[in-house]
């Protein structure tokens, strides 16, 4: 078997059921990754990374942005989507095709058909950075999927139950994966740990995370 076999079968496409309605596609955004990555220092060129405030008055250490129709915000008024990007007071820059496409291919392998995001929220992690468990219930649609795609340093996800309080797991998600999250996964808590202090070639220190959403009706 040659080199190129073997990379493909490590980085080979697989997919695990979490529970009802959340599945793993290990490796699945592997080979459009690089093209990610340059998309995503676009949209940033645009509407760059910033540390949004909690309707608490802390700074999150999440730094995010936003492209599509919407982009997720906080501010002291609380968190809500708007389709102005309140940092420059333009819309958000267009999704990429590449993002649509990807989103849409990965919802559909998990039979999601016809998943048309209006949102892509996109994370990014400095080393040490983590996010605490919460769940996502901004967006109005909810019947439709949540289509996350992880890029660069690997991070162990922490994926709970419907209260705060239920035990949860953990899954490594690496460069490349990427988890659909529907049906009654839509509202389960959820976290990530804090990512190590390592080198990626595409994404240099950082963890990059983007979530397809869909938030009109
Ligand atoms: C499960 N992001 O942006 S992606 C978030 O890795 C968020 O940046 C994490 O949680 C990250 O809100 C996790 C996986 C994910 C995203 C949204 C979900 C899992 C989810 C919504 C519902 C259930
Ligand atoms: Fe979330």
């Amino acid at each position: 078997m040659s080199l190129f076999d073997e990379t493909a079968l490590f980085h080979g496409q697989q997919r695990q059921q979490l529970c009802l309605g959340a599945f793993v596609l290990r490796g699945f955004a592997f080979a459009d990754a690089p093209a990610l990555c340059e998309a995503v220092n676009r949209v940033t060129v645009q509407a760059p990374f910033r540390y949004m405030v909690t309707p608490g008055g802390f700074c999150m250490s999440v730094a995010m942005t936003n492209c599509g129709n919407y982009g997720w915000v906080s501010d002291s008024a609380g968190y809500r989507y708007d389709s102005v990007d309140p940092h420059t007071g333009q819309p958000w820059p267009a999704m990429p095709g590449i993002f649509i496409d990807l989103a849409q291919n990965a919802a559909a392998a998990a039979g999601f058909e016809k998943f048309v995001p209006d949102v892509c929220l996109i994370n990014r992690y400095d080393p040490g950075t983590r996010l605490s468990m919460h769940q996502d219930k901004d967006e109005h649609d909810r019947e439709a999927p949540i289509v996350s795609i992880s890029l660069g340093i690997p991070a162990v996800f922490l994926w709970g139950g419907l209260q705060r309080q239920d035990k949860h797991i953990r899954i490594p998600l690496f460069h490349g994966d990427v988890v659909i999250w529907g049906g009654p996964a839509r509202f389960r808590y959820h976290g990530v740990l804090p990512i190590k202090e390592e080198c990626h070639t595409l994404t240099g220190k950082h963890r990059i995370n983007l979530t397809f959403r869909k938030v009109e009706k």
